[in-house]
């Protein structure tokens, strides 16, 4: 059966439940229950599942992807006969981070307030993630990042926290070698956005890219939202460099390529996934965009193993919108979420779900993982970490990323 198929299946299953329910008396109306914060009423209990990632700003297209994916994930889990027969429904609770870390830590703390609160699809960036980290670990409130890949978060030994996404040294060293044995590139200046992410990202690379034999001519920092890259290329230009490498993020990357192209710097731009977005494209101008490079985590959607499904979902849901890189990943966190709840409220039953207890069992859940999702195989190694390191290589070809082929 489709993932769509399934979905219209699963949705009849649960109307048909949730008459039953209702006809024998066991829903109790869900009614607000101030103790757990949860709405609770016989055997029926609400619980929410917090997503924070930048819904606006310069970086909401990867942002709201992700909220489109744990939409699709907390509706397809409500249709779910399994998780009605259990007693629980599961409610998305939505805030915008605006890729800021004191935004970010404050959503954390409005998540986390929330006593239904049983875990979280947080946040896009790395420097997001990281202080916001803290908050959920004190909470005891389970954190699965869909898309922060820089080392540091598994790194801080909280037990609660994970992400579905590989990390930065493994994207930042396979971009080194592609740059070497791919690109054929003997130089290339390297620029980066002053965030942990981006930073990270630029030294992992800048390192494989030197101990392959590579010379880095420039290593160069911007600040996130700088607009005006003109000197910096024009000085760029005067190394002549075989290709830049940027760490950060597509709007200040695509800033670069465009300024870049024109003052007759033309040799690729590349960088990692937060590049990977049709914005790059849009916003670089298509033919200045024509050649450069990203890689991103994971697999091209059309080989993630039930990306065909996911594409026809999604479609369903959101029939104007593009998928962007992270919205599977946003999916297979929030799915991972759900299945630990449905392990919890089997074994401790649905009101143990808000509890300290509960959370801390979802908590133990999540690491026991090992579920088929749209991306792969996710399951988490000691630090929380994905064991899926897949990386792809893209091009922009014809004005769109592409994987890229030889
Ligand atoms: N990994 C791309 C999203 C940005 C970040 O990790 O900060």
């Amino acid at each position: 059966m489709t993932m769509a198929k399934r979905r219209k299946f699963l949705a009849l299953v649960a109307v048909i439940a949730a008459l039953a329910l209702a006809v024998t008396g066991c829903n109790g109306g869900g009614s607000e229950d101030a103790d757990n914060g949860g709405s609770a009423g016989g055997d029926s209990v609400t619980v929410k599942i917090g997503v924070s990632s930048p819904f606006t700003g310069d970086v909401a297209a990867l942002g709201l992807g992700i909220k489109n994916g744990a939409t699709l994930a907390i509706e397809e889990a409500n249709a779910d006969p399994e998780l009605a027969e259990l007693g629980v429904s599961i409610e998305g609770m939505f805030v915008d981070d605006a890729a800021d870390p004191k935004t970010g830590v404050q959503a954390a703390r409005q998540m986390v307030s929330d006593q239904s609160l049983v875990g979280v699809v947080a946040h896009l960036n790395s420097g997001v993630s990281i202080p916001a980290s803290e908050i959920y670990n004190q909470a005891g409130i389970v954190q699965v990042s869909p898309a922060s890949t820089n080392p540091a978060l598994t790194q801080q030994g909280f037990a609660n926290v994970f992400r579905v996404c590989t990390i930065d040294t493994v994207q930042g060293s396979f971009a080194g070698d592609f740059a070497i044995d791919t690109l054929g590139a003997k130089t290339v200046a390297v620029i980066d956005d002053s965030t942990q992410y981006g930073a990270g990202l630029a030294d992992e690379f800048a390192k494989q890219f030197e101990a392959r034999g590579g010379t880095v001519v420039a290593r160069e920092k911007i600040q996130v939202k700088d607009q005006d890259f003109k000197a910096l290329v024009t000085k760029i230009n005067g190394l002549g460099p075989d290709m830049i490498y940027f760490g950060g993020m597509y709007t200040e990357a695509a800033l670069i390529s465009k300024q870049a192209k024109e003052a007759g710097l033309k040799v690729p731009v590349m960088g990692g996934d937060g590049l990977y977005t049709q914005q790059f494209v849009d916003i670089a101008g298509a033919a200045n965009a024509e050649g450069d490079f990203a890689t991103s985590v994971g697999l091209p959607l059309s080989l993630q193993p039930k990306g065909q499904e996911f594409s026809s979902a999604f479609e369903g849901m959101f029939p104007d919108q593009a998928i962007e890189a992270y919205d599977t990943y946003a999916y297979d966190a929030t799915m991972v979420i759900v299945e630990a709840i449905k392990k919890v409220a089997a074994d401790l039953g649905a009101e143990a779900l808000t509890t300290a207890a509960g959370k801390e069992a979802i908590v133990a859940a999540v690491a026991e993982t090992s579920y088929a999702g749209v991306t792969g195989e996710v399951a988490f190694d000691e630090n929380g970490d994905t064991t899926n390191k897949a990386i792809t290589a893209y091009t922009v070809k014809g004005g769109a990323w592409v994987p890229f082929e030889e």
